[in-house]
């Protein structure tokens, strides 16, 4: 059975989602946070040890969009994904790696939060500030045309996505107060029975607990 090595508020409970949408069983281990990130039972894991962790029969994997795209195909037929012959496939795949992208701003907006000088940091808030405005403004356009990032089924792009959306705004994320196209997504994907389970179980606001 898959093991999901959970780090508590982070981007593992997308894979908590996934397997709900799946309806694969899985285990979860639950790792608090310490003030330096993960602990250091979590960080032996593996050598990039970045959440989440996933174990399946002695394999060890890491990285959000691999996860998910080797969970379905290795079990589950390749729902959730858009195979290269369909004529959705590049915004499939646009959209599964967007996350990186946000992420990126996210933790560059934090460190120039912290006071940044030297001649290169009004430059690189500039840059950080016209990525950010442009990637949220292509994403409420592409949310007015298509009900999900793919088009017109949930696949594994929104699982990706949405922690940019959702947890990451609770942090110093970009809001999405002033996105139409975008909050209804978010509503719109808050009433998945799968999505609803598994934040109670990994989400941010879940209560720490292996099962
Ligand atoms: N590109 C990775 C990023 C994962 C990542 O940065 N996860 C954060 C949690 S949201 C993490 O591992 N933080 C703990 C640490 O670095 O100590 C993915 O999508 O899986």
């Amino acid at each position: 059975m898959i093991t999901i090595h959970h780090l508590g508020v982070s981007q593992s409970d997308r894979i908590v989602w996934l397997m709900e949408e799946l309806a694969l069983p899985y285990r979860l281990k639950w790792y608090k946070r310490t003030e330096n990130g993960a602990p250091d039972d979590y960080l032996a894991l593996h050598p990039a040890a970045t959440a989440p962790v996933i174990e399946d029969d002695g394999l060890v994997l890491t990285e959000s969009a691999v996860i998910a795209e080797y969970l379905c195909h290795r079990y589950a037929g390749g729902r959730l994904t858009v195979r290269p012959e369909q004529a959705n496939y590049p915004e499939y795949l646009y959209w599964m790696h967007f996350n990186n992208n946000i992420l990126g701003l996210f933790f560059a907006k934090g460190a120039l939060g912290t006071g940044g000088q030297g001649p290169n940091v009004e430059r690189i808030r500039g840059l950080v500030g016209r990525r950010e405005g442009r990637y949220f403004d292509y994403l409420n356009a592409r949310l007015g045309a298509a009900p999900f990032l793919a088009g017109p089924e949930l696949t594994c792009a929104d699982i990706m996505v949405m922690f940019a959306l959702t947890t990451l705004s609770r942090f110093d994320g970009r809001r999405i107060d002033d996105l139409p196209n975008v909050i209804a997504y978010v509503r719109r994907i808050e009433s998945r029975p799968a999505y609803v389970k598994a934040m109670s179980i990994a989400g941010p606001a879940a209560v720490p607990a292996d099962r």
